[in-house]
């Protein structure tokens, strides 16, 4: 029957125009969504933010995730973290601000964002599947000391939808590496968050300005359209 055929290519309503994408070679990478970052008592709120901010992007992206598992897109996650033994967490990054807890510090989700502790993992809303990619990573950008060049030509991936928090830090920083290394990015408005709701209206238009200088953006809803799903209630 022609309607049970899965499309094979796209074409996203986006800003600063449409993208066509062959889904083949279309990854989905969701940025940190980990407790560390969406629940209080994690790195998150150490750092004086009000987590909640991060919530409304949940829904999208499990909606993004679950089509991705419908149509056998890949799938990547990605957490920030570091080692035990913080070899990995520049003393720039650890010895910044006046946080209520530093990394590596224990609070009441283990050690926070350290790999293998609870606050690490990610929200049980997105968990990944076995068989999905995971990228650790020590800095914002997923590409910086991570093995994700190579994930990404094993697949033939050339495209991402990109998703996750914060908009303004680890989506925009991984947008700027992925950008540079020759993949086309199209972030999900909706399935990103920032503690600050202006920096992530700021952070989506600087992908999008100058002819989408960065990217494309687009929402959940035109994904899942030109993945010709309906949209959840
Ligand atoms: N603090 C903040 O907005 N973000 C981070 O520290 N990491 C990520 O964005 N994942």
């Amino acid at each position: 029957m022609l309607n049970s055929v899965k499309p094979t290519q796209g074409v996203i309503s986006a800003e600063p125009e449409p993208i066509k994408l062959d889904w083949a070679s279309t990854a989905l990478l969701i940025i940190d969504m980990q407790r560390d970052f969406m629940e209080p008592g994690g790195f998150g709120e150490t750092l004086g933010n009000d987590v909640s901010q991060l919530a409304r992007a949940v829904k999208p992206i499990g909606a993004l995730l679950k089509a991705a598992r419908d149509t056998g897109m890949l799938v990547i996650h990605t957490r920030e973290g570091h080692l035990p033994d913080l070899s990995d967490a520049p003393p720039a990054k650890v010895e910044r601000g006046a946080p209520s807890l530093r990394i590596g510090d224990p609070g009441p989700m283990g050690r926070i964002l350290i790999r293998g502790e609870a606050g690490h993992d990610i929200i049980p809303e997105l968990y990944p599947l076995d068989s999905e990619v995971v990228i650790d990573k020590p800095g914002k950008g997923a590409f910086y000391a991570t093995e994700l060049t190579d994930v990404l030509e094993k697949y033939g991936i050339e495209n991402l939808l990109v998703c996750g928090v914060t908009t303004e830090v680890c989506v925009n920083t991984t947008v700027r590496e992925a950008n540079d290394r020759g993949y086309r990015c199209v972030v999900i408005s909706d399935g990103c968050a920032s503690y600050f709701p202006e920096f992530h209206e700021m952070g989506l238009k600087m992908i999008k300005a100058q002819g989408g200088i960065f990217g494309w953006v687009t929402d959940s809803a035109a994904v899942l359209e030109a993945l010709k799903i309906s949209t959840p209630a």
